[in-house]
């Protein structure tokens, strides 16, 4: 921010297409970097003059503004049903595992459904982390239909008390259609076994995908109907603006924040916590 002033009490047009141009280098997008620029000068504006804190205040309650609020109901349902989806290698299985060890930290019955039959080593990963995360695992023969797997998971899974069910599936392209036509079983046969589950569909996304995470979401979205976001491999990435262009535009809630490899590397998605991170309090020279 002290960088970015180039006068010591105002805000010149340079300064905002700085900005924008820095906004948009952490992935905000052009649209929302430009929205948010227009409700800085204004902000600016208002208060009669900018220095960084003033610049980083009006920064930061503009992007917060965008954040979708996490409606916290999928907490207490029981049993609650919880979908993993999304691309290859986003980081549905790693964040099947450390959900199933947060939600069992919590004192909930978990239970975790090996819904990706594809690939046999899939399967294996998930054992892995069952076994780390210390919850049983339901998995079939290999090849199994993954909504077999899911109605067998509720069957067991209900009868024996499991009060939370995280579902792996399988990576897949959102635009292909006979695999987005899977997760609709999944979700059709769920429904048969137990009313209204699954109660969540949770897109992971890794952040790296920068821009092209958004069309992945609206494609997501249009094909199952969303209600959550899990943003992975944030320690990776200095470019977690996708985040607030994934709320403005899609209007989703974020979940959960993946910030490595290892089971605790999960955090609930804390709106002013991300946008302190995000945003960083201005050097003060002294
Ligand atoms: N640094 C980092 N790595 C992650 C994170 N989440 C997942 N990974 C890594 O990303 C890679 C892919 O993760 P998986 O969980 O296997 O991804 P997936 O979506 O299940 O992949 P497919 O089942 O093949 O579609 C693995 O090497 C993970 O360790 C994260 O939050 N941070
Ligand atoms: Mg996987």
């Amino acid at each position: 921010m002290e960088a970015l002033l180039k006068g010591p009490a105002r805000l010149i047009p340079g300064d905002l297409a700085e900005l924008e141009e820095r906004l948009v280098a952490a992935d905000l997008g052009t649209e929302t970097a430009r929205a948010i620029c227009k409700e800085v000068a204004e902000g600016v504006h208002r208060e009669g003059k900018a220095d960084a804190e003033i610049l980083t205040g009006q920064l930061r309650n503009a992007v917060l503004r965008r954040l979708s609020k996490a409606d916290p109901a999928w907490k207490t349902a029981s049993p609650v049903v919880i979908l993993l989806v999304g691309v290859n290698g986003a980081g549905k299985t790693t964040t099947a595992g450390k959900l199933a060890a947060r939600f069992s930290m919590e004192g909930r019955k978990v239970l975790l459904a090996a819904a990706d039959t594809f690939r046999a080593a899939a399967e294996e990963q998930l054992t892995e982390w069952a076994a780390r995360a210390k919850v049983e695992l339901v998995r079939a023969a290999h090849g199994a239909a993954p909504s077999t797997v899911v109605f067998d998971a509720l069957k067991s899974g209900l009868a024996h008390g499991a009060d939370c069910l995280v579902v792996d599936t399988a990576g897949r392209l959102h635009n292909r259609q006979n695999l987005m036509e899977e997760l609709h079983k999944i979700a059709r046969v769920a429904e048969k076994a137990a009313p209204g589950i699954p109660q969540e569909k949770w897109l992971v996304l890794d952040a790296n995908t920068g821009q092209n995470g958004l069309s992945q979401a609206r494609e997501f979205n249009k094909g199952m109907g969303l209600t959550g976001l899990v943003l992975t491999k944030l320690d990776g990435t200095a470019k977690g603006g996708i985040v607030v262009a994934l709320c403005e535009q899609l209007g989703l809630p974020v979940r959960f924040l993946g910030v490595g490899e290892g089971l605790e590397d999960l955090v609930p998605f804390d709106p002013p916590m991300f946008v302190e991170a995000l945003i960083p309090n201005p050097v003060v020279n002294v």
